[in-house]
Protein backbone atom coordinates (compact mmCIF):
# COMPACT_ATOMS: atom_id res chain seq x y z
CA UNK A 1 0.00 0.00 0.00
CA UNK A 2 1.53 2.91 -1.00
CA UNK A 3 2.06 5.92 1.97
CA UNK A 4 -0.57 7.79 2.26
CA UNK A 5 0.39 11.58 3.17
CA UNK A 6 -2.39 12.82 5.96
CA UNK A 7 -1.67 16.62 7.32
CA UNK A 8 -4.34 17.52 9.85
CA UNK A 9 -4.65 20.28 12.24
CA UNK A 10 -6.22 22.12 15.45
CA UNK A 11 -7.65 25.36 15.55
CA UNK A 12 -4.40 27.82 16.70
CA UNK A 13 -5.71 29.54 20.04
CA UNK A 14 -5.69 32.60 21.46
CA UNK A 15 -3.20 33.07 23.91
CA UNK A 16 -4.61 36.11 25.68
CA UNK A 17 -5.07 33.52 28.33
CA UNK A 18 -4.10 30.30 30.12
CA UNK A 19 -5.18 26.84 28.05
CA UNK A 20 -8.05 24.61 29.40
CA UNK A 21 -9.86 21.35 28.98
CA UNK A 22 -11.15 23.01 25.80
CA UNK A 23 -7.71 23.67 23.84
CA UNK A 24 -6.48 19.78 25.41
CA UNK A 25 -9.80 18.46 23.94
CA UNK A 26 -9.32 19.23 20.36
CA UNK A 27 -5.55 18.57 20.53
CA UNK A 28 -5.69 15.15 21.92
CA UNK A 29 -8.71 14.26 19.19
CA UNK A 30 -6.41 15.99 16.91
CA UNK A 31 -3.08 13.45 18.21
CA UNK A 32 -5.29 10.12 18.96
CA UNK A 33 -6.04 10.87 15.11
CA UNK A 34 -2.52 11.43 14.26
CA UNK A 35 -0.68 8.76 16.13
CA UNK A 36 -3.48 6.33 14.83
CA UNK A 37 -2.28 7.19 11.11
CA UNK A 38 1.31 6.86 11.68
CA UNK A 39 0.22 3.33 13.38
CA UNK A 40 -0.97 2.25 10.00
CA UNK A 41 2.51 4.20 8.09
CA UNK A 42 1.25 6.78 7.04
CA UNK A 43 3.24 10.03 6.19
CA UNK A 44 1.56 12.09 8.96
CA UNK A 45 1.90 15.87 9.55
CA UNK A 46 0.06 17.38 12.64
CA UNK A 47 0.06 20.75 12.89
CA UNK A 48 -1.53 23.17 16.18
CA UNK A 49 -0.08 26.40 17.86
CA UNK A 50 -1.56 29.90 18.81
CA UNK A 51 -2.97 32.85 17.63
CA UNK A 52 -1.05 35.61 18.44
CA UNK A 53 -1.89 38.72 17.02
CA UNK A 54 -5.16 40.96 17.30
CA UNK A 55 -6.65 43.80 19.78
CA UNK A 56 -7.07 41.52 22.60
CA UNK A 57 -3.59 40.18 23.00
CA UNK A 58 -2.44 44.04 22.51
CA UNK A 59 -5.09 45.22 25.48
CA UNK A 60 -4.53 42.43 27.71
CA UNK A 61 -0.67 43.15 27.01
CA UNK A 62 -0.96 47.00 27.81
CA UNK A 63 -2.69 46.13 31.14
CA UNK A 64 0.38 44.05 32.27
CA UNK A 65 2.73 46.47 31.36
CA UNK A 66 4.25 44.42 28.87
CA UNK A 67 5.09 44.61 25.21
CA UNK A 68 2.86 42.29 22.83
CA UNK A 69 5.70 40.06 21.94
CA UNK A 70 6.60 39.57 25.23
CA UNK A 71 3.06 38.61 26.51
CA UNK A 72 2.66 35.97 23.51
CA UNK A 73 5.78 34.70 24.04
CA UNK A 74 4.77 33.84 27.73
CA UNK A 75 1.74 32.75 26.98
CA UNK A 76 2.65 30.75 23.53
CA UNK A 77 5.03 28.39 25.62
CA UNK A 78 1.93 27.97 27.84
CA UNK A 79 0.24 26.18 25.20
CA UNK A 80 3.35 24.43 24.43
CA UNK A 81 3.52 22.95 27.28
CA UNK A 82 0.15 21.97 26.93
CA UNK A 83 0.50 19.84 23.87
CA UNK A 84 3.54 18.31 25.93
CA UNK A 85 1.68 17.54 28.86
CA UNK A 86 -1.74 15.78 26.86
CA UNK A 87 1.48 14.44 24.92
CA UNK A 88 0.66 15.55 22.09
CA UNK A 89 2.84 14.47 18.77
CA UNK A 90 2.48 17.62 16.52
CA UNK A 91 5.18 17.96 13.43
CA UNK A 92 5.13 21.54 13.92
CA UNK A 93 3.59 24.37 16.68
CA UNK A 94 2.94 27.30 14.18
CA UNK A 95 2.67 30.77 16.03
CA UNK A 96 1.32 33.63 13.98
CA UNK A 97 4.42 35.93 15.01
CA UNK A 98 7.05 33.72 13.30
CA UNK A 99 8.10 35.51 10.34
CA UNK A 100 7.59 32.93 8.21
CA UNK A 101 4.17 33.07 8.70
CA UNK A 102 3.89 36.68 8.33
CA UNK A 103 6.01 36.86 5.13
CA UNK A 104 3.25 33.80 3.73
CA UNK A 105 0.39 36.26 5.11
CA UNK A 106 1.88 39.25 2.87
CA UNK A 107 2.34 37.28 0.09
CA UNK A 108 -0.92 35.30 -0.01
CA UNK A 109 -2.76 38.78 0.53
CA UNK A 110 -0.80 40.00 -2.63
CA UNK A 111 -1.67 37.26 -4.25
CA UNK A 112 -6.02 37.31 -3.56
CA UNK A 113 -5.51 41.17 -4.47
CA UNK A 114 -3.66 40.67 -7.95
CA UNK A 115 -6.22 38.31 -8.48
CA UNK A 116 -8.77 40.64 -8.56
CA UNK A 117 -10.46 39.78 -4.86
CA UNK A 118 -9.78 42.38 -2.56
CA UNK A 119 -10.93 46.54 -2.72
CA UNK A 120 -11.08 49.59 -0.46
CA UNK A 121 -14.23 50.70 1.13
CA UNK A 122 -15.56 51.88 4.61
CA UNK A 123 -16.31 49.66 7.27
CA UNK A 124 -18.97 50.78 9.92
CA UNK A 125 -20.19 48.62 12.22
CA UNK A 126 -19.85 46.61 15.82
CA UNK A 127 -17.02 44.40 16.56
CA UNK A 128 -16.63 42.50 19.38
CA UNK A 129 -13.17 42.06 20.59
CA UNK A 130 -13.13 38.75 22.72
CA UNK A 131 -14.69 37.07 18.92
CA UNK A 132 -12.63 39.44 17.29
CA UNK A 133 -15.44 39.33 14.76
CA UNK A 134 -18.02 41.54 12.92
CA UNK A 135 -21.57 41.58 13.96
CA UNK A 136 -24.84 42.50 13.18
CA UNK A 137 -27.34 43.58 15.03
CA UNK A 138 -29.53 40.86 14.50
CA UNK A 139 -27.23 38.71 15.38
CA UNK A 140 -26.66 39.84 18.94
CA UNK A 141 -29.04 39.01 22.26
CA UNK A 142 -30.07 41.90 23.70
CA UNK A 143 -26.94 44.12 22.22
CA UNK A 144 -24.51 42.14 23.63
CA UNK A 145 -22.08 39.46 21.93
CA UNK A 146 -24.20 35.95 21.86
CA UNK A 147 -20.65 34.14 23.18
CA UNK A 148 -19.00 36.28 25.24
CA UNK A 149 -22.22 38.73 26.63
CA UNK A 150 -20.37 41.71 26.31
CA UNK A 151 -21.29 44.91 23.95
CA UNK A 152 -19.77 45.00 21.07
CA UNK A 153 -18.10 48.60 19.86
CA UNK A 154 -19.13 50.31 17.05
CA UNK A 155 -16.18 50.79 14.32
CA UNK A 156 -16.13 53.18 11.05
CA UNK A 157 -12.91 52.81 9.69
CA UNK A 158 -11.08 52.77 6.05
CA UNK A 159 -10.60 49.07 5.16
CA UNK A 160 -9.24 46.70 2.36
CA UNK A 161 -11.87 43.75 1.81
CA UNK A 162 -12.23 40.46 0.56
CA UNK A 163 -14.88 39.83 -2.37
CA UNK A 164 -16.09 36.71 0.00
CA UNK A 165 -19.75 37.72 -1.98
CA UNK A 166 -18.26 36.29 -5.32
CA UNK A 167 -17.59 32.78 -3.73
CA UNK A 168 -21.44 32.00 -2.77
CA UNK A 169 -21.89 29.68 -5.94
CA UNK A 170 -18.41 28.54 -6.23
CA UNK A 171 -18.50 27.66 -2.07
CA UNK A 172 -22.04 25.83 -2.83
CA UNK A 173 -21.21 23.95 -5.86
CA UNK A 174 -18.04 22.61 -3.56
CA UNK A 175 -20.37 22.12 -0.59
CA UNK A 176 -22.82 20.10 -3.05
CA UNK A 177 -19.87 18.16 -4.99
CA UNK A 178 -18.52 16.75 -2.01
CA UNK A 179 -20.84 15.99 0.88
CA UNK A 180 -18.58 15.02 3.13
CA UNK A 181 -16.76 18.47 3.63
CA UNK A 182 -17.62 19.31 6.79
CA UNK A 183 -18.78 16.57 9.54
CA UNK A 184 -21.03 16.17 11.29
CA UNK A 185 -23.85 16.55 8.93
CA UNK A 186 -25.98 19.21 10.79
CA UNK A 187 -22.86 21.39 10.99
CA UNK A 188 -22.26 20.85 7.21
CA UNK A 189 -26.55 21.98 6.67
CA UNK A 190 -25.26 24.90 9.09
CA UNK A 191 -22.56 26.28 6.89
CA UNK A 192 -24.14 25.00 3.57
CA UNK A 193 -27.38 27.54 4.35
CA UNK A 194 -25.24 30.33 5.63
CA UNK A 195 -23.90 30.84 2.51
CA UNK A 196 -27.30 30.00 0.68
CA UNK A 197 -28.76 33.01 2.58
CA UNK A 198 -25.97 35.39 0.96
CA UNK A 199 -22.30 36.32 1.94
CA UNK A 200 -21.50 39.51 2.51
CA UNK A 201 -18.04 41.21 1.74
CA UNK A 202 -15.91 40.91 5.25
CA UNK A 203 -13.00 43.48 5.84
CA UNK A 204 -9.92 42.02 5.70
CA UNK A 205 -7.61 44.55 7.57
CA UNK A 206 -7.75 47.01 10.42
CA UNK A 207 -6.91 50.53 10.48
CA UNK A 208 -6.54 51.31 14.34
CA UNK A 209 -4.64 47.92 15.15
CA UNK A 210 -0.87 48.25 14.96
CA UNK A 211 -0.62 44.69 16.45
CA UNK A 212 -0.37 42.65 13.29
CA UNK A 213 1.07 41.90 9.85
CA UNK A 214 1.12 44.69 7.62
CA UNK A 215 -0.73 44.98 4.33
CA UNK A 216 2.07 44.99 1.61
CA UNK A 217 0.03 47.58 -0.18
CA UNK A 218 -0.86 49.51 2.80
CA UNK A 219 1.31 48.96 5.29
CA UNK A 220 -0.66 51.72 7.79
CA UNK A 221 -2.88 48.71 8.34
CA UNK A 222 -2.70 45.56 9.42
CA UNK A 223 -4.14 41.88 8.74
CA UNK A 224 -7.21 40.84 10.40
CA UNK A 225 -6.88 38.72 12.60
CA UNK A 226 -8.86 36.33 11.58
CA UNK A 227 -7.33 35.98 8.02
CA UNK A 228 -3.92 36.25 9.35
CA UNK A 229 -4.89 32.99 12.16
CA UNK A 230 -6.77 31.04 9.24
CA UNK A 231 -3.53 30.96 6.96
CA UNK A 232 -1.76 29.53 9.74
CA UNK A 233 -2.71 26.52 7.96
CA UNK A 234 -1.09 27.21 4.23
CA UNK A 235 2.03 29.00 5.72
CA UNK A 236 3.16 26.52 7.94
CA UNK A 237 3.75 24.21 5.24
CA UNK A 238 6.55 26.74 3.73
CA UNK A 239 8.99 26.96 6.60
CA UNK A 240 7.91 24.46 8.96
CA UNK A 241 10.79 22.64 7.83
CA UNK A 242 14.07 24.69 6.88
CA UNK A 243 14.44 25.15 2.95
CA UNK A 244 11.93 22.50 2.35
CA UNK A 245 8.56 23.79 0.98
CA UNK A 246 6.08 21.04 2.02
CA UNK A 247 3.07 22.21 0.58
CA UNK A 248 3.34 19.63 -2.22
CA UNK A 249 3.88 16.98 -0.11
CA UNK A 250 0.69 17.21 2.32
CA UNK A 251 -1.71 20.10 0.41
CA UNK A 252 -4.67 20.30 1.21
CA UNK A 253 -5.12 19.08 5.04
CA UNK A 254 -7.09 15.49 5.18
CA UNK A 255 -8.69 16.74 8.55
CA UNK A 256 -9.18 20.29 10.10
CA UNK A 257 -10.03 19.59 13.48
CA UNK A 258 -12.66 22.70 15.75
CA UNK A 259 -15.03 23.84 17.49
CA UNK A 260 -18.43 24.37 16.38
CA UNK A 261 -17.40 28.63 17.46
CA UNK A 262 -15.58 28.83 14.55
CA UNK A 263 -17.10 26.84 11.95
CA UNK A 264 -18.04 30.24 10.08
CA UNK A 265 -14.48 31.61 9.46
CA UNK A 266 -13.49 27.62 8.52
CA UNK A 267 -16.18 26.36 6.52
CA UNK A 268 -16.80 30.04 4.73
CA UNK A 269 -14.33 32.46 4.25
CA UNK A 270 -11.23 29.91 4.77
CA UNK A 271 -12.35 27.71 1.55
CA UNK A 272 -13.33 31.25 -0.14
CA UNK A 273 -9.79 32.53 0.28
CA UNK A 274 -7.97 29.40 -0.91
CA UNK A 275 -10.33 29.55 -4.03
CA UNK A 276 -9.35 32.92 -4.50
CA UNK A 277 -5.52 32.81 -4.58
CA UNK A 278 -6.04 29.07 -6.37
CA UNK A 279 -5.50 26.82 -3.85
CA UNK A 280 -7.33 23.45 -2.99
CA UNK A 281 -9.65 23.24 -0.21
CA UNK A 282 -9.02 20.96 2.70
CA UNK A 283 -10.42 17.53 1.91
CA UNK A 284 -12.68 17.32 5.34
CA UNK A 285 -13.73 19.69 8.60
CA UNK A 286 -14.52 18.14 11.14
CA UNK A 287 -16.23 20.78 13.61
CA UNK A 288 -16.65 19.22 17.60
CA UNK A 289 -19.15 20.33 20.51
CA UNK A 290 -18.27 22.18 22.96
CA UNK A 291 -16.83 20.45 26.45
CA UNK A 292 -19.71 22.02 29.07
CA UNK A 293 -19.49 22.70 32.62
CA UNK A 294 -22.93 22.79 34.54
CA UNK A 295 -24.70 23.31 31.02
CA UNK A 296 -22.17 26.36 30.18
CA UNK A 297 -19.36 26.49 27.57
CA UNK A 298 -16.42 25.86 29.34
CA UNK A 299 -14.67 29.07 28.03
CA UNK A 300 -12.09 31.09 29.10
CA UNK A 301 -14.10 34.38 29.38
CA UNK A 302 -16.76 32.81 31.01
CA UNK A 303 -14.10 31.41 33.55
CA UNK A 304 -15.72 27.83 34.01
CA UNK A 305 -12.77 25.80 32.77
CA UNK A 306 -11.72 22.56 33.79
CA UNK A 307 -7.83 22.31 34.72
CA UNK A 308 -6.25 20.17 32.26
CA UNK A 309 -3.23 20.05 34.20
CA UNK A 310 -4.64 18.86 37.50
CA UNK A 311 -6.51 16.21 36.30
CA UNK A 312 -3.42 14.95 34.37
CA UNK A 313 -1.55 15.21 38.01
CA UNK A 314 -3.78 13.14 39.81
CA UNK A 315 -4.88 10.32 37.62
CA UNK A 316 -2.33 10.83 34.72
CA UNK A 317 -2.13 12.05 31.15
CA UNK A 318 -4.10 8.72 29.43
CA UNK A 319 -6.81 9.62 32.29
CA UNK A 320 -7.68 12.73 30.51
CA UNK A 321 -6.79 11.52 27.43
CA UNK A 322 -9.19 8.44 27.69
CA UNK A 323 -11.79 10.44 29.56
CA UNK A 324 -12.80 13.35 26.71
CA UNK A 325 -12.52 11.05 23.94
CA UNK A 326 -15.00 7.89 26.22
CA UNK A 327 -17.63 10.54 28.35
CA UNK A 328 -18.32 12.70 25.24
CA UNK A 329 -19.62 11.26 22.26
CA UNK A 330 -16.61 13.43 19.52
CA UNK A 331 -18.94 15.53 17.93
CA UNK A 332 -21.42 16.51 20.27
CA UNK A 333 -21.73 18.63 22.96
CA UNK A 334 -21.31 16.47 26.55
CA UNK A 335 -20.93 18.06 30.03
CA UNK A 336 -17.84 17.18 31.88
CA UNK A 337 -17.01 17.33 35.25
CA UNK A 338 -14.05 16.06 37.75
CA UNK A 339 -16.70 13.66 39.17
CA UNK A 340 -17.31 12.20 36.12
CA UNK A 341 -13.44 11.72 35.33
CA UNK A 342 -13.12 9.76 38.74
CA UNK A 343 -15.72 7.42 37.80
CA UNK A 344 -14.71 6.84 34.50
CA UNK A 345 -11.01 6.45 35.50
CA UNK A 346 -11.99 3.80 38.39
CA UNK A 347 -14.64 2.14 36.85
CA UNK A 348 -13.01 1.30 33.27
CA UNK A 349 -9.52 2.42 33.18
CA UNK A 350 -8.74 0.94 36.37
CA UNK A 351 -11.33 -1.78 36.70
CA UNK A 352 -11.96 -3.14 33.30
CA UNK A 353 -8.29 -2.89 31.75
CA UNK A 354 -5.72 -2.27 34.93
CA UNK A 355 -7.73 -5.18 36.37
CA UNK A 356 -7.30 -7.32 33.86
CA UNK A 357 -3.24 -6.66 32.79
CA UNK A 358 -2.42 -7.58 36.58
CA UNK A 359 -4.51 -10.42 36.90
CA UNK A 360 -3.08 -11.51 33.47
CA UNK A 361 0.19 -11.10 34.93
CA UNK A 362 -0.31 -12.74 37.91
CA UNK A 363 -1.68 -15.67 37.09
CA UNK A 364 1.04 -16.60 34.13
CA UNK A 365 3.46 -15.89 36.91
CA UNK A 366 1.44 -18.04 39.33
CA UNK A 367 0.67 -21.76 36.66
CA UNK A 368 3.64 -20.39 34.06
CA UNK A 369 5.96 -18.91 36.11
CA UNK A 370 5.95 -16.13 33.95
CA UNK A 371 6.39 -17.95 30.36
CA UNK A 372 4.12 -17.41 27.46
CA UNK A 373 2.47 -20.92 27.00
CA UNK A 374 2.77 -22.07 23.43
CA UNK A 375 -0.88 -22.27 22.37
CA UNK A 376 -3.75 -20.37 19.98
CA UNK A 377 -5.93 -17.68 20.89
CA UNK A 378 -9.60 -18.79 21.33
CA UNK A 379 -11.52 -18.23 18.25
CA UNK A 380 -14.47 -15.66 19.71
CA UNK A 381 -11.42 -13.63 20.90
CA UNK A 382 -9.43 -14.13 17.66
CA UNK A 383 -12.95 -12.66 15.69
CA UNK A 384 -13.17 -9.76 18.14
CA UNK A 385 -9.61 -8.74 17.77
CA UNK A 386 -10.11 -8.97 14.26
CA UNK A 387 -13.27 -7.22 14.10
CA UNK A 388 -12.38 -4.38 16.39
CA UNK A 389 -9.34 -3.43 14.34
CA UNK A 390 -11.49 -3.46 11.25
CA UNK A 391 -13.94 -1.05 13.16
CA UNK A 392 -11.31 1.37 14.98
CA UNK A 393 -9.80 1.67 11.13
CA UNK A 394 -13.04 2.70 9.67
CA UNK A 395 -14.34 5.02 12.57
CA UNK A 396 -11.02 6.60 13.09
CA UNK A 397 -11.10 7.28 9.16
CA UNK A 398 -14.10 9.18 9.98
CA UNK A 399 -13.12 11.29 12.63
CA UNK A 400 -15.66 9.01 14.87
CA UNK A 401 -13.65 8.90 17.62
CA UNK A 402 -15.41 7.65 20.72
CA UNK A 403 -16.88 4.92 18.49
CA UNK A 404 -13.28 3.70 17.54
CA UNK A 405 -12.69 3.60 21.17
CA UNK A 406 -15.71 1.50 22.25
CA UNK A 407 -15.09 -0.64 19.47
CA UNK A 408 -11.75 -1.15 21.21
CA UNK A 409 -13.19 -1.34 24.76
CA UNK A 410 -15.61 -3.92 23.61
CA UNK A 411 -12.62 -6.38 23.25
CA UNK A 412 -11.47 -5.27 26.95
CA UNK A 413 -14.85 -6.30 28.15
CA UNK A 414 -15.01 -9.60 26.13
CA UNK A 415 -11.63 -10.95 27.48
CA UNK A 416 -12.82 -9.45 31.15
CA UNK A 417 -15.79 -11.81 30.20
CA UNK A 418 -13.85 -14.46 29.08
CA UNK A 419 -11.38 -15.02 32.23
CA UNK A 420 -14.36 -15.02 34.60
CA UNK A 421 -16.42 -17.55 32.02
CA UNK A 422 -13.01 -19.96 31.95
CA UNK A 423 -12.04 -19.60 35.48
CA UNK A 424 -8.15 -20.70 35.32
CA UNK A 425 -8.07 -20.94 38.94
CA UNK A 426 -10.60 -24.14 38.59
CA UNK A 427 -8.46 -25.25 35.48
CA UNK A 428 -4.83 -24.82 37.32
CA UNK A 429 -6.41 -27.46 40.18
CA UNK A 430 -6.55 -30.13 37.42
CA UNK A 431 -3.41 -31.23 35.76
CA UNK A 432 -5.20 -32.83 32.92
CA UNK A 433 -6.70 -29.80 32.23
CA UNK A 434 -3.20 -28.24 31.57
CA UNK A 435 -3.25 -27.41 27.44
CA UNK A 436 -6.94 -25.76 28.22
CA UNK A 437 -5.45 -23.96 30.82
CA UNK A 438 -2.46 -22.71 27.87
CA UNK A 439 -5.01 -22.13 25.40
CA UNK A 440 -6.82 -19.54 28.25
CA UNK A 441 -4.07 -18.15 29.81
CA UNK A 442 -2.57 -17.60 25.85
CA UNK A 443 -5.88 -15.79 24.74
CA UNK A 444 -6.10 -13.47 27.64
CA UNK A 445 -1.80 -12.60 27.49
CA UNK A 446 -2.35 -12.70 23.45
CA UNK A 447 -6.05 -10.97 23.23
CA UNK A 448 -4.67 -7.76 26.32
CA UNK A 449 -1.26 -7.64 24.04
CA UNK A 450 -3.59 -6.55 20.88
CA UNK A 451 -5.60 -4.40 22.98
CA UNK A 452 -2.97 -2.28 23.89
CA UNK A 453 -2.24 -2.26 20.15
CA UNK A 454 -5.69 -1.05 19.64
CA UNK A 455 -5.39 1.70 22.44
CA UNK A 456 -1.83 2.57 21.75
CA UNK A 457 -3.33 6.61 20.03
CA UNK A 458 -5.37 7.22 23.16
CA UNK A 459 -3.30 5.62 25.63
CA UNK A 460 0.24 6.91 24.90
CA UNK A 461 1.54 6.15 28.08
CA UNK A 462 -0.05 2.33 29.62
CA UNK A 463 0.32 0.94 26.36
CA UNK A 464 3.55 0.28 26.22
CA UNK A 465 3.67 -0.56 30.05
CA UNK A 466 0.98 -3.55 28.92
CA UNK A 467 3.11 -4.46 26.43
CA UNK A 468 6.28 -4.47 28.15
CA UNK A 469 4.82 -6.53 31.08
CA UNK A 470 3.89 -9.06 28.22
CA UNK A 471 6.82 -9.50 27.26
CA UNK A 472 5.67 -8.17 23.83
CA UNK A 473 8.22 -5.70 22.68
CA UNK A 474 7.21 -2.28 22.31
CA UNK A 475 6.15 -2.30 18.39
CA UNK A 476 2.64 -0.82 18.21
CA UNK A 477 2.46 -1.49 14.23
CA UNK A 478 -1.28 -1.25 13.34
CA UNK A 479 -0.47 -4.64 11.43
CA UNK A 480 0.39 -6.24 15.03
CA UNK A 481 -2.95 -5.57 16.34
CA UNK A 482 -4.27 -9.10 15.32
CA UNK A 483 -4.46 -12.38 17.22
CA UNK A 484 -1.88 -14.91 17.76
CA UNK A 485 1.01 -12.77 17.69
CA UNK A 486 2.51 -12.86 21.19
CA UNK A 487 5.47 -14.93 20.92
CA UNK A 488 5.03 -18.60 23.27
CA UNK A 489 7.77 -18.23 25.58
CA UNK A 490 7.93 -14.62 25.72
CA UNK A 491 8.76 -13.65 29.57
CA UNK A 492 6.43 -11.05 31.52
CA UNK A 493 7.66 -8.06 34.01
CA UNK A 494 6.00 -6.99 36.83
CA UNK A 495 4.64 -3.82 36.57
CA UNK A 496 3.41 -1.22 39.38
CA UNK A 497 -0.24 -0.32 39.18
CA UNK A 498 -1.15 0.92 35.83
CA UNK A 499 -4.06 3.20 37.27
CA UNK A 500 -3.66 3.70 41.40
CA UNK A 501 -6.55 4.24 42.98
CA UNK A 502 -7.16 8.28 43.69
CA UNK A 503 -8.96 8.80 46.85
CA UNK A 504 -11.18 11.95 46.04
CA UNK A 505 -12.24 13.42 42.86
CA UNK A 506 -10.57 16.88 42.14
CA UNK A 507 -12.61 19.86 43.98
CA UNK A 508 -15.21 21.28 41.53
CA UNK A 509 -13.73 24.14 39.35
CA UNK A 510 -16.87 25.93 38.25
CA UNK A 511 -18.42 28.68 40.42
O1 LIG B 1 -11.01 30.67 18.28
N1 LIG B 1 -15.31 22.83 24.14
O2 LIG B 1 -9.07 30.40 19.49
P1 LIG B 1 -9.61 29.88 20.89
C1 LIG B 1 -14.69 22.30 23.09
N2 LIG B 1 -7.70 31.67 17.66
N3 LIG B 1 -13.67 22.88 22.44
C2 LIG B 1 -13.24 24.05 22.91
C3 LIG B 1 -13.82 24.67 24.03
C4 LIG B 1 -14.90 24.01 24.66
N4 LIG B 1 -15.51 24.48 25.74
N5 LIG B 1 -13.17 25.83 24.26
C5 LIG B 1 -12.20 25.92 23.33
C6 LIG B 1 -9.81 30.77 18.41
N6 LIG B 1 -12.23 24.85 22.50
C7 LIG B 1 -8.97 31.24 17.24
C8 LIG B 1 -8.85 30.09 16.25
S1 LIG B 1 -7.94 29.04 13.97
C9 LIG B 1 -7.38 29.64 12.52
C10 LIG B 1 -8.09 30.44 15.00
C11 LIG B 1 -11.32 24.59 21.38
O3 LIG B 1 -8.45 29.93 21.80
C12 LIG B 1 -12.07 24.34 20.08
O4 LIG B 1 -11.21 23.71 19.18
O5 LIG B 1 -10.85 30.58 21.26
C13 LIG B 1 -12.36 25.74 19.62
O6 LIG B 1 -12.71 25.82 18.24
C14 LIG B 1 -11.03 26.40 19.91
O7 LIG B 1 -10.58 25.77 21.14
C15 LIG B 1 -11.11 27.90 20.07
O8 LIG B 1 -9.89 28.35 20.61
Amino acid sequence: MPVQPTFLTTPIYYVNAQPHLGHAYTTIAADVYARHMRQRGEDVFFLTGTDEHGDKNARVAAELGLTPQAFVDRNSANFLRMTEDVRATQDFFIRTTDEGHMRFVQDFLQTLKDNGHVYEGTYEGLYCTGCEAFYKEEELVDGLCPDHGTKPEWLQESNWFFRLSAFQQPLLDHYDAHPDFVSPQSRFNEARSFISGGLDDVSLSRASIEWGVPLPWAPDQTCYVWFDALLNYASAMTYARPGEDLTARYWPPRWQLLAKDILKFHAVIWPAMLMGAGYALPQRLMIHGYLTVRDTKMSKSIGNVLDPFAVIEAYGVDALRFYLLRDVRFGGDGGISYEAVHERYHSELANDLGNLVNRVIAMIGKYRDGVIPDARCETGIANAVELAREAIGRHVADMELTEALEAAWSVVRDLNRFVDARAPWVLAKDPALAAELDEVLYTLADGTRACAILLAAVLPDSAPRILAALGAGDDVAWEQAAPNLLAAGAQTAATGPLFPRVEEPLGSAAP
